[in-house]
């Protein structure tokens, strides 16, 4: 980029100086402008879908304002930036946030009424961008959303995937996956960096020749395509502050086509080009199950590699020594999936840099830090040596060389303990030899963190035991978190208006501890009547999302019970669908009479994705459909009892379920839900839990009081035990009478499907129940029948609702990222000075 003239540059300088103004007038001027400038429409050929892409441009120009003063600020300052690096983001829709956020929605919402359009209606017609598959990748977007506000100098990076997680359609009761061509209707939030380009190799040869008496190391990749950067402005709340989610999309490189071009097979040419694109065109549809395909490789290096090439050249801009790399420069690895950033910093450093070893591998390991999200073994990635080797030859290399020098350390230690060696070790030995990537993650960074006490705490015993004994003060607790901005202030209205008066101020939304102070409020009738009310409005609003998609007209009386999350069989949906058919088979056998003082009505909701290869997790689906099916038809339930499987849930549909629900599902096997962060939404917007002592749920009792959730089940130091008793003896033993005759009633066809079911139950019958279904069910119905009792007094409920909302403080996201800065990346806030009101009214 050739720097223009001095004078010139004044003269821009000058004209760019102005911020957009924010009066009705000017907002409605800037949407106006977008539909005849922008989208080149007419207003005689103008629909809702064309109205929120001018709005949406609009309100992007603004963030563009903040977002450009922000990063010239953090560049004078000269502040340390954090890397957040991670496959996955699932932003949601940006429109209403990024108005929240900005602080102009009210302004918005009347300039659009005056011109005849719903603000609401507008919202509805934004994609929901799918980047990521569940918990972990919403993570990074509450992340983002609290870094911004708080004001840390951060950078989100990660791919932009052509099609993000599928599309999940219910056909005759089963899963079908949809391709999610998101991109469809173009995207008005990113900004497309024609010039921000760098090249990524592939395959190819490692060479060494000795120069000036060193040995140096060349890897001449035979593959080179170019990852463009895509950036999303994240809007801080309260806060001038935006900071940018940097997608990167693979495109074929014109240096490599010369080449091919020229060797005269013109199309083979072209299918090479097309490999390139190919890329980053799907997000892979696993969570927390490890695929080991290359094109998964392919994407988690270009992520990598073009990642650690724009932070170095950021570095290098101001001229540091790289020594002070670490002082600059915090990397966070989101799980293993972005770990070889640390193999490609090495490679830089010393492949192009020059750097020694020793040295280059101080800088890394102070600047990488790693999270762990699962401790489940099918999650943990391994490459294989020989994909790895193929793909990324000096890569592999210098893993090896990172392994020596380590297991050097470890037998100097420890001589001769054969198993701390291996169990250490970066390479798993064995006929298919493979690189673990958490074990590089661990010695590659100076810190690591779990994602709830439990999860933390188990990870220092059990997974990563060795690895703590040998440094335990690089092992670190940083419990979840989501953002109150988009799960209370846009997510739930109602609530958060309520909340404004109680507290007298918003000042909640960005200090989530404040509501502590109010919790005489839980007792006051008034303040329970208003709050029932939002509840009920917030059931309406999900009563017609339900009649629209799954056409049943639920009971706006009964209970909204609901698990919605990744199906998974650790996460027992299986479990809840039992007790499900557990309580239809007692109402039935209840005289008519006695049923609605036995009873209490309820509506109970499932939502989320199988992974396309999942077969259990499919079944779950199918047989909870069956259910539905066979429950909702038969006239003597009536609305006693309602079953649904709400389809495609994402992003968008968790903002209309979690504010609706009363009574919310977090029932995974002791020890397996690493943290859960679901379960902090429907906490913080009034829901009450039936949950097992598990990830996150343990820190919410302490917050809320056991005595304001339903816990139930085994504890994580039992699971073990009842797993050995259950081991090779008949499920005949181990199941007690009421889960037998529910089995037993799938069995005898009472669903049809028989098939699928006997199949599914088998995972339960015949493999030894691994997660416990069986040994936790009597302990989960009679936490149901707490629930049933409690839903009776409608006082008592609401009084406990009020409680967990303002007991949840600890969840917000900004209390996490506050705790990663201070303790993990050593990395202060700076925030931009605010243009003025009066100038921004200009
Ligand atoms: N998680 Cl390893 C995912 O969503 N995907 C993954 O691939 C892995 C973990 C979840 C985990 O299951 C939840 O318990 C956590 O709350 C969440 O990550 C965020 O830490």
């Amino acid at each position: 980029n050739t720097p223009v003239a001095n004078q010139s540059t004044n003269k821009i300088w000058k004209l760019m100086e102005k911020y957009l103004p924010n009066t009705k007038e000017a907002i409605q001027s800037s949407v106006v402008n977008h539909v005849e400038y922008t989208l080149a429409k007419t207003r005689f050929d103008f629909t809702l879908l064309h109205c929120y892409q001018a709005v949406s441009h609009s309100v992007r120009d603004r963030l563009i304002e903040a977002f450009n003063d922000t990063y010239q600020y953090f560049n004078n300052k000269d502040v340390k930036y954090v890397y957040y690096l991670s496959l996955e983001y699932l932003i949601g829709r940006c429109l209403q946030n990024a108005l929240v956020n900005l602080e102009l929605e009210s302004q918005y919402k009347e300039a659009m009424l005056d011109m005849g359009y719903n603000l609401e209606s507008v919202y509805e017609q934004e994609v929901d961008p799918a980047l990521g598959n569940g918990g972990l990748g919403r993570l990074a977007a509450c992340f983002l959303d609290s870094m911004a506000t708080l004001n840390y100098p951060a950078w989100g990076y990660g791919l932009r995937y052509s099609y993000g997680i599928f599309r999940q359609q219910i056909k005759d009761g089963y899963q079908v996956e949809v391709p999610d061509y998101w991109l469809d209707r173009g995207n008005p939030w990113e900004i497309e960096r024609l010039d921000v380009n760098f090249q990524i190799k592939f395959y190819g040869a490692v060479t060494k020749k000795v120069q000036d008496g060193k040995e140096r190391t060349t890897w001449e990749g035979s593959e080179i395509i170019v990852a463009r950067a895509y950036d999303n402005p994240a809007p801080g709340y309260n806060t001038f502050n935006t900071i940018n989610l940097r997608l990167w999309r693979s495109l074929p490189s014109s240096e490599f086509d010369f080449k091919s071009f020229n060797q005269g097979d013109y199309f083979k040419a072209l299918e090479s080009r097309q490999r390139a694109e190919f890329i980053t065109s799907v997000l892979y549809p696993n969570d927390s199950t490890y695929a080991g395909k290359e094109l998964r490789l392919k994407q988690q290096y270009l992520l990598v590699s073009a990642t650690i090439q724009d932070a170095i050249r950021r570095f290098k801009k101001k001229r540091k020594e790289w020594k002070e790399w670490p002082k600059y420069n915090a990397l966070q690895l989101n799980d293993t999936h972005p770990a070889l950033a640390i193999v490609e910093l090495m490679r830089i450093l010393i492949d192009i840099e020059g750097l020694e070893y020793e040295d280059a591998w101080e800088l890394v390991y102070n600047s990488f830090a790693y999270t762990n999200h699962t401790i489940l073994p099918e999650a943990l990635e391994k490459w294989g040596v020989e994909l790895l080797g193929n793909l990324l030859p000096r890569h592999l290399e210098i893993i090896y060389n990172i392994n020596h020098i380590f297991l050097e350390k470890i037998s100097r230690k420890y001589p001769n303990d054969w198993r701390k060696l291996s169990t250490l070790s970066l390479v798993e030995e064995g006929t298919h030899k493979t690189i673990r990537m958490a074990n590089l993650s661990i010695v590659g960074s100076h810190a690591v963190n779990g994602v709830a006490a439990l999860h933390s705490q188990l990870l220092t015993t059990t997974l990563f035991k060795d690895f703590y004994e040998l440094r335990p003060t690089k092992f670190q607790n940083k419990t979840n978190g989501v953002t109150p901005r988009r799960w209370i202030r846009c997510a739930n209205p109602g609530l958060s208006a309520l909340l404004n008066d109680v507290v007298g101020s918003d000042d909640w939304v960005i200090d989530m501890d404040i509501l502590k102070n109010f919790q005489k409020i839980a007792d006051d009738p008034a303040i329970q009547n208003r709050w029932m009310q939002v509840k009920r409005q917030n059931k309406e609003k999900l009563y017609w999302w339900v009649k629209e998609r799954c056409g049943v007209d639920l009971n706006l009386d009964s209970l909204f019970d609901i698990q919605v999350k990744r199906i998974h069989e650790y996460k027992r949906q299986l479990m809840n669908i039992l007790y499900v058919i557990r309580r239809y088979l007692d109402i039935k056998k209840t005289p008519a009479e006695e049923r609605r003082k036995l009873f209490v009505p309820r509506s109970i909701m499932f939502g989320g994705k199988a992974a396309p290869g999942y077969i259990t997790a499919k079944r779950i689906i199918r047989l909870v459909n069956a259910v539905s099916q066979k429950v909702n038809n038969d006239q003597e339930i009536g609305d006693l009892l309602k079953v649904v499987f709400l389809p495609n849930y994402n992003v968008s549909n968790a903002q209309v379920i979690i504010p609706a629900s009363e009574l919310s599902q977090h029932i995974s096997t002791a020890g397996l839900e690493a943290s859960g962060t679901s379960n902090m939404k429907f906490v913080m917007n009034g829901c009450l839990i039936i949950g097992t002592m598990d990830g996150a749920n343990v820190e919410i009792a302490e917050e809320v009081g056991e005595e304001n959730m339903f816990i139930f089940g085994a504890r994580v130091e039992q699971v073990e035990e009842l797993r050995n008793k259950m081991r090779n003896s008949n499920y005949r033993d181990y199941f007690g009478p009421r889960l037998t005759e529910v089995c037993d009633a799938i069995s005898n066809d009472l669903f049809g499907y028989k098939y699928d079911l006997d199949a599914l139950l088998d995972t339960i019958r015949n493999k030894n129940d691994y997660y416990i279904l069986a040994a936790d069910f009597e302990s989960y119905c009679e936490a149901q029948q707490r629930v049933d009792n409690l839903y009776k007094n409608k006082s008592e409920w609401t009084k406990k609702s009020i409680l967990n909302t303002l007991r949840s403080g600890k969840f917000s996201s900004d209390r996490t990222i506050r705790q990663y800065a201070e303790e993990i990346w050593d990395l202060e806030p700076c925030e931009i000075p605010n243009p003025s009101k009066s100038e921004q009214e200009r």
